[in-house]
C-alpha cells in the first residue's frame, strides 16, 4: 500500500513538474546534477501548458493570526510572492494548530507544490511529513521558527534567533537594574514554538548568573492580547504587590498584560511600579515604548519574504543558496534609558516602523 502511494505521488509530481512549463523545482534539491535539471525542461516546454501555468506554485503553512507581528508577516510573503512576480502562493492559516498544519504540508505534497514554505507552530513532530516532502521531491525552507529536526530534514532555515533576543533581554535588565532585586513575571508565546522556547532559555540563562533575580511564575500567553490579558489577571491574583518585572513574549501579549494592570490600579513603565519587557517592536509596540509605558522592546523583524524568495531563485537558476540565515534585531528602550544594548526610542524611529 504504502509503495502504491508513493509510486502514486511521484507519478502526481512529474505531471505537476511537466504542467508547471518547466519551473524545475527538482534543481535546489539536486544543486548538485544540473544535468537532471537541463533534461527535465525541454520536456516540461513540449506540455505546452498555459501561459498562467508557468508560475511558481508555493505552499505556505503559516502559523495563524494569532498577533501584529504574524500579521505583518503574512502581508510580507502575500507582496512579495504575488502573481505579478510569477509566483502562485497557496496560502494556509493554520489557526496555531499543530495538526492543521501537518496536513497543511501534506496536502501541498499530494498538490504537486514547487516549493514548500513552513513557519512551523511547534518545533517538534516533523519528521515524518518532512520526510515525505523529501521523498516526493519538494523543497521545504522552514521559516520563522526552528524546527527539532536535523538540518538535513529541510534544505534551508531563515529567521531570527529568539535565544539571542530572550539573553539581550536579560542583559538589558540586569544593566537596568544595576543590582537592584528582581520579582519576575514571565507570560510565554505558544507552547512547544521555538520562539518561546528560545526567548525563555534566553532570558534564564541571564537569570541564572542573577542571584538577586526571582522568577515568580511562568505562563503562556499564546502570544495573543486576549492570553496575555488573562495570564496578567491570574498573576494579580496570585502575586499582587509581589512583583516588579514583566515580561511579555511579544508585543500583543503587552497590551493585555497592560489593559490587566490598569484595570487592578498597577502603575508600569517608566515612571511606574513595574517593568515591562516586550518582544517584537512591532509599530504600536514602539509607540507604547516612546511613550515610556514599556521599558524596553526587543525586535523581531517580520519581513522576512524576500529572503526566502532570493533563496528559491538560487534553487530554480540551480545556483548555491544559504541554508541557515539569520534575520537580525535590535532592542530599544524608552526615552530616558541609556542602555549599551538597546536604542533609545525617537518619534523619527517610531515613524520609521511600516508594520
Ligand atoms: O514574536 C510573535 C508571533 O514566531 C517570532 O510569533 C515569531 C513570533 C512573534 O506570534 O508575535
Amino acid at each position: 500500500m504504502k509503495k502504491i502511494l508513493s509510486i502514486l505521488l511521484a507519478l502526481t509530481m512529474v505531471l505537476a513538474l511537466a504542467a508547471c512549463g518547466g519551473s524545475s523545482a527538482p534543481a535546489a534539491t539536486q544543486a548538485a546534477a544540473p544535468a537532471a535539471t537541463e533534461a527535465a525542461a525541454p520536456a516540461a516546454t513540449e506540455a505546452a501548458a498555459p501561459a498562467e501555468d508557468s508560475k511558481i506554485v508555493v505552499g505556505f503553512a503559516q502559523v495563524g493570526h494569532e498577533s501584529d507581528w504574524r500579521t505583518a508577516n503574512t502581508k510580507n510573503y502575500q507582496d512579495v510572492f504575488s502573481a505579478e512576480n510569477g509566483y502562485d502562493l497557496v496560502f494556509v492559516d493554520c489557526d496555531n494548530d499543530n495538526a492543521v498544519q501537518i496536513e497543511a504540508v501534506r496536502t501541498s505534497i499530494q498538490q504537486g507544490v514547487d516549493y514548500i514554505i513552513l513557519a512551523p507552530i511547534q518545533s517538534a513532530g516533523w519528521e515524518s511529513v518532512l520526510q515525505e516532502a523529501k521523498d516526493a521531491g519538494i523543497p521545504v525552507i522552514v521559516a520563522d521558527r526552528q524546527v527539532d529536526a536535523d538540518p538535513s530534514m529541510y534544505d534551508a532555515f531563515l529567521g531570527t534567533d529568539t535565544s539571542v533576543e530572550g539573553k539581550l533581554a536579560g542583559d538589558w535588565l540586569a544593566e537596568y537594574l544595576n543590582g537592584a532585586e528582581a520579582n519576575i513575571l514571565v507570560i510565554e508565546g505558544s507552547v512547544g514554538s521555538s520562539a518561546a522556547i528560545g526567548r525563555t532559555n534566553g532570558f534564564n540563562e541571564v537569570a541564572a548568573e542573577h542571584p538577586e533575580w526571582t522568577i515568580l511564575d511562568s505562563q503562556s500567553g499564546d502570544f495573543t492580547q486576549t492570553g496575555g490579558q488573562e495570564v496578567m489577571e491570574s498573576f494579580i491574583k496570585s502575586y499582587n504587590g509581589k512583583f516588579n518585572v514583566v515580561v511579555c513574549q511579544n508585543d500583543n501579549e503587552a497590551y493585555g498584560a497592560m489593559d490587566a494592570m490598569d484595570a487592578a490600579g498597577i502603575t508600569y513603565g517608566v515612571d511606574g511600579d513595574v517593568i515591562i519587557i516586550s518582544y517584537d517592536a512591532t509599530h504600536d509596540g514602539l509607540k507604547y515604548t516612546l511613550e515610556g509605558k514599556i521599558n524596553c522592546n526587543v525586535e523581531c523583524n517580520p519581513i522576512q519574504a524576500a529572503y526566502v524568495e532570493q533563496i528559491i531563485q538560487q534553487m530554480e537558476a540551480g545556483e548555491e543558496f544559504a541554508t541557515y540565515t539569520l534575520v537580525e534585531d535590535q532592542a530599544f528602550v524608552a526615552p530616558g534609558i541609556e542602555s549599551a544594548y538597546a536604542t533609545t526610542m525617537t518619534q523619527e524611529i517610531l515613524d520609521g516602523r511600516a508594520y
